[in-house]
């Protein structure tokens, strides 16, 4: 292997003994890393609403801890941002408006006349992307007849057809499928006074004057990311005009099957769906299908998973949480130190915590539900969870592999081998690795994107992050197993290698897709192709981090914000990012330039933001998904810097 030569470290370094004591001072008992996964604000609103069209009560500390969450990340124009830094979206606004006023804030609040004052004149509902608008419909705010049809029969299409929903990004499917059955039936919630009251303050117009065939076609430009094209306007017509003329038999059979997916969904994932919003709308669901039946009970039961209390108020997660994305980057920089030794028990617990939350089988009957095997992979938060990732199953391998290197790993060598058959059987045939299933779409179907306010969401593609976490996993199990040139393992390699060429820009560098954003994409991109077998010099690598020495800021750090991902082009932040610039230094320690000016600048910068008790002070969000909404990693300001001051201590 052409990598830097590693030394054993002769010297403390006290402040990264602080570091390290503060990584093991946060971790759960259990042995993994977890913390607040918050940041967009479009996940409470459906929670809050689902549960009122329900007629579940919220309990009072729980209602209490959303309002001043609310309250905490209402901006100052009086708007909601898709996330709590962007601007202000209709889509967030008029939700978490409603929100407020189902917890029990008086229309007369001032917060609330300020909202008020922001999206009237934007259009109020007429103007939201169309996630607010179906989820305003189910509350009897807003009208079916305004949203461009859910048509459920889509789910009874022969799977062969190329928009089959089976062969949408499971998170986009799994969105959709509770949406088109409370589409299917036009669930609206009992109309209360409440719910009354709500719908005369959203809208500046007589409700009974609107022209709800017109309001399909609005949106606000504040939520217009994703442009609707003309094959989406003709696929809408299609749909419309099939939805003018349903047969009945139809509709009933693909309710059916909707309901049998859903079942699917939530006995594999132990009731807790594949993120929050499915979450909320099985659940809601199943209280249409089956009132009061063991399905709204089990559903209940797993709801406080997904929520979160903190400083800021109580927040609905982006997920059930990141815990093992976390623990298997914690214990790759905790390795990457050098301090074995001293941080021992903690390994041993992250080891076990790895251990107890490998897939070990396949979701029951996988060819029903459309999922791709799961048995060896690794999820991003829990076993219970139960649906691997391809990236999350490449960095557990890789802390599995680096901890039995230790001689601290328990995971028997046949789960090892099940997890590297998963990651080739998740290869797609342009060399890249998508999130959680095979590429299953034409590239086209993605202009069928209705949601306006995200990207990238139709289909699961290619990503250069997953790439380079399957590669890296790969060239570990290669290096350890001593598997020969020619094999499956090595040709997959080099494909995802030429995937990681390919993608490079022409300025030299990776556009990162879930993470900020250019300088998430360079370190991913680089330590694939690293660990693939090119060497320091490589070209594609040295001009990976060329791009990066020109991002460097006079103090020596690198910063990057959100608004990098939307306008896909670098979007400065206001000061340096501790966590950006962990992840250029590096990109440049593995480009071979540990000894040159612009690292040692970079880490004396990165030494110095470190406080007293051995943290570094929040910083802007870090991660990202469909390229328009930011998400809080509250693992990445412990584990990167770490990770950066352990490989500049112990390479060369
Ligand atoms: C996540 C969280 C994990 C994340 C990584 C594993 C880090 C990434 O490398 C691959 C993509 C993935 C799995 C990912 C995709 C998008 C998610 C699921 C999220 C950011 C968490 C929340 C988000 C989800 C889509 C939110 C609901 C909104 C929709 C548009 C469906």
């Amino acid at each position: 292997m052409k990598r830097a030569l590693r030394l054993v470290p002769q010297h403390p370094d006290p402040a990264l003994l602080r570091a390290l004591e503060v990584l093991e001072a946060t971790q759960d008992p259990g042995g993994s890393w977890k913390g607040d996964y918050g940041g967009p604000l479009f996940l409470l609103p459906v929670y809050v609403s689902g549960l009122y069209a329900m007629g579940e009560s919220i309990a009072p500390d729980v209602a209490e801890g959303l309002i001043r969450y609310l309250r905490h990340h209402q901006r100052a124009d009086g708007g909601w941002g898709l996330d709590i830094e962007g601007t202000s979206h209709v889509f967030t606004s008029i939700l978490n408006y409603v929100s407020l006023r189902l917890l029990g804030v008086r229309a007369e609040d001032e917060a609330l006349q300020r909202a008020r004052s922001w999206f009237l004149p934007r259009g109020g509902p007429l103007g939201s992307g169309s996630w607010g608008k179906f989820t305003l419909a189910t509350l009897g705010l807003y009208e079916y007849a305004g949203l461009h049809p859910l048509v459920p029969e889509l789910w009874i299409l022969p799977r062969q057809v190329p928009f089959h929903p089976s062969r949408m990004w499971c998170h986009c499917r799994m969105v959709y499928l509770p949406m088109s059955y409370l589409y299917g039936v036009q669930f609206r919630a009992p109309q209360t006074p409440l719910l009354e009251a709500i719908r005369d303050e959203l809208y500046d117009e007589p409700y009974a004057q609107i022209h709800w065939r017109a309001a399909r076609d609005e949106v606000s430009w504040t939520d217009a990311f994703t442009p609707r094209g003309p094959v989406l306007k003709a696929a809408n017509l299609v749909l419309g005009a099939y939805e003018n003329r349903v047969v009945p038999g139809l509709r009933k059979r693909a309710l059916n099957e909707i309901l049998t997916q859903i079942q699917g969904e939530d006995e594999a994932t132990n009731y807790l769906c594949i993120g929050p919003i499915n979450k909320v709308l099985n659940m809601l669901v199943w209280h249409v299908a089956k009132p009061n039946g063991l399905e709204v009970k089990r559903h209940l039961a797993k709801l406080p998973d997904y929520l979160y209390r903190a400083a800021d108020g109580t927040k609905m997660q982006g997920y059930n949480s990141s815990e093992l994305w976390d623990t298997a980057f914690a214990v790759q920089a905790v390795a990457a130190t050098g301090e074995i030794a001293e941080s021992k028990e903690m390994l041993e617990r992250a080891a076990t915590f790895l251990e107890a939350n490998q897939v070990l089988e396949d979701s029951p009957n996988p060819e029903r539900f459309y999922r791709h095997p799961s048995r060896g992979g690794f999820p991003f938060s829990t076993r219970d969870h139960g649906w691997p990732i391809s990236d999350c199953t490449g960095e557990g391998l890789l802390a599995s592999l680096k901890l039995e290197e230790m001689g601290l790993s328990r995971i028997p060598r046949d789960r090892l081998f099940a997890a590297v058959d998963l990651l080739l059987s998740l290869q797609n045939d342009d060399g890249g690795w998508a999130t959680y299933e095979l590429t299953r779409a034409p590239e086209w179907v993605e202009q069928l994107n209705p949601s306006d306010v995200f990207a990238t969401i139709m289909t699961d593609v290619s990503y250069v992050e997953c790439t380079s976490s399957c590669i890296k996993a790969l060239a570990a199990w290669e290096a350890r197993v001593g598997v020969t040139h020619g094999s499956r393992v090595r040709r997959a390699i080099e494909r995802g290698a030429e995937f990681i060429r390919k993608a490079q820009r022409p300025d030299g560098s990776w556009e990162g897709s879930w993470g900020v954003c250019f300088t998430y994409g360079a370190w991913f991109a680089s330590q694939g192709l690293l660990a693939a077998g090119a060497a320091p010099g490589d070209l594609a690598i040295e001009r990976g981090a060329r791009f990066l020495l020109g991002k460097q800021r006079d103090d020596g750090s690198w910063s990057e914000v959100v608004e990098s991902c939307r306008k896909r082009e670098w979007v400065e932040g206001e000061r340096g990012h501790v966590v950006n610039s962990s992840w250029a230094l590096l990109t440049l320690m593995g480009a071979g330039l540990r000894s040159s000016g612009a690292v040692e600048r970079g880490m004396a910068w990165l030494r110095g933001q470190q406080q007293a008790d051995g943290r570094w002070p929040p910083e802007p969000l870090a991660g990202v998904f469909n390229k328009t909404c930011g998400i809080h990693y509250d693992a990445y300001l412990r584990v990167f810097p770490v990770w950066a001051m352990g490989v500049h201590r112990t390479s060369k």
